[in-house]
């Protein structure tokens, strides 16, 4: 993976800062204990101009995340929202990934936080495709990995914490260094949660299956938006509990996510998939996914919050 690509500002709380100055003391919190919270974000440009895909959706789950963990955000909705979009304009960028992030600063240490005051910052910068370059076209290999997603009650899927991303760390470097993509993660009933970072639908027998909410997964964004898509386009979707062995005969199965956008999964465990290169369902969700942006079709109006 290339380095990141440096833009021009980082907001922190309220301040836009020159990007090389963007630091915290080694003694901040979140930096000991994983007491943050963050989300990851797409800013597209299209025939409309520049917008912010699905701002609210992710500044409401940013605070959601926060009150899982008893954090008050200094800012509200509203505030965090304009603020990104000041951050794409004094950026200059016309498409992005954006990353906001909450989290304790310095103060004192120890396990308890609440003492510690609660920064936020936001970053965006330009991010290629999240799997490889070919990825959307042909496909990924992935691995179920050995770790398990968090068992209910421990870590909660719900809240996007940086602490759940020790456990997605494990399985991406697992599936990396075994030579695959991404690494798929059974949740602590062994059946399907999600990949380290990108949730996962199953296509069979015309039918399109993804992990219900009990199943230990982020309640990502793009899943909403592709459930969404699906139904307008006819498909049945049902979110159930998924056993491993269904990817292994299903007709076709993809990642959802703001970085994976709509990737076909090829393989799982070098058990072929389907034709082993994307399925027609997939591809009619994926052509869908990116017309609506690229047109900013405005019966979706509500996706898109506008930069320029
Ligand atoms: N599950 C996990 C564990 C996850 O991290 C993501 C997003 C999703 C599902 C999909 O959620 P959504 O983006 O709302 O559709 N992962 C983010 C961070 C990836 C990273 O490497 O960092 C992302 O896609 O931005």
């Amino acid at each position: 993976m290339a380095k990141i690509n440096e833009a021009k500002y980082i907001w922190m709380s309220g301040k836009m800062v020159p990007w090389n100055e963007a630091k915290v003391h080694v003694l901040t919190h979140a930096l000991h204990y994983g007491s943050a919270v963050f989300e990851g974000i797409r800013a597209y440009r299209t025939k409309r101009g520049t917008a912010v895909f699905r701002l609210k959706e992710h500044m409401k789950r940013l605070l959601d995340s926060a009150k899982i963990y008893r954090m008050e955000s200094p800012f509200t909705l509203e505030e965090l929202m304009n603020a990104t979009v000041e951050l794409i304009k004094i950026n200059e960028l016309d498409e992005c990934y954006i990353r906001p992030l909450l989290y304790r600063g310095y103060f004192n240490l120890g396990v308890n936080p609440m003492e510690c005051p609660v920064e936020v910052s936001i970053a965006a910068w330009k991010w290629g495709k999240y799997l490889g370059p070919e990825a959307l076209e042909q496909g990924v290999d992935v691995m179920i990995s050995s770790w398990n997603r968090m068992a209910p009650n421990t870590f909660p899927a719900m809240a996007k914490t940086t602490a759940n991303y020790a456990n997605a760390q494990l399985i991406k470097m697992e599936a990396v260094v075994y030579g695959f993509s991404e690494g798929i993660a059974l949740n602590a009933y062994g059946t399907i949660s999600e990949g380290s970072g990108e949730n996962i639908f199953v296509v069979k027998d015309g039918v399109i299956y993804t992990p219900n909410l009990e199943s230990t997964i982020l309640p990502g964004i793009t899943r909403l938006t592709v459930i969404e898509i699906a139904k307008s386009l006819g498909f049945e979707v049902k979110e159930c509990f998924i056993p491993r062995e269904m990817l292994y005969i299903a007709d076709e199965i993809f990642f959802t996510g703001t970085a994976a956008e709509v990737t076909p999964i090829r393989s799982v465990d070098k058990i072929v998939i389907g034709e082993g290169k994307i399925g027609p369902v997939t591809k009619r969700i994926q052509q869908e996914f990116f017309r609506i942006i690229e047109e900013a079709d405005e019966r979706y109006e509500h996706y898109f919050t506008w930069v320029k």
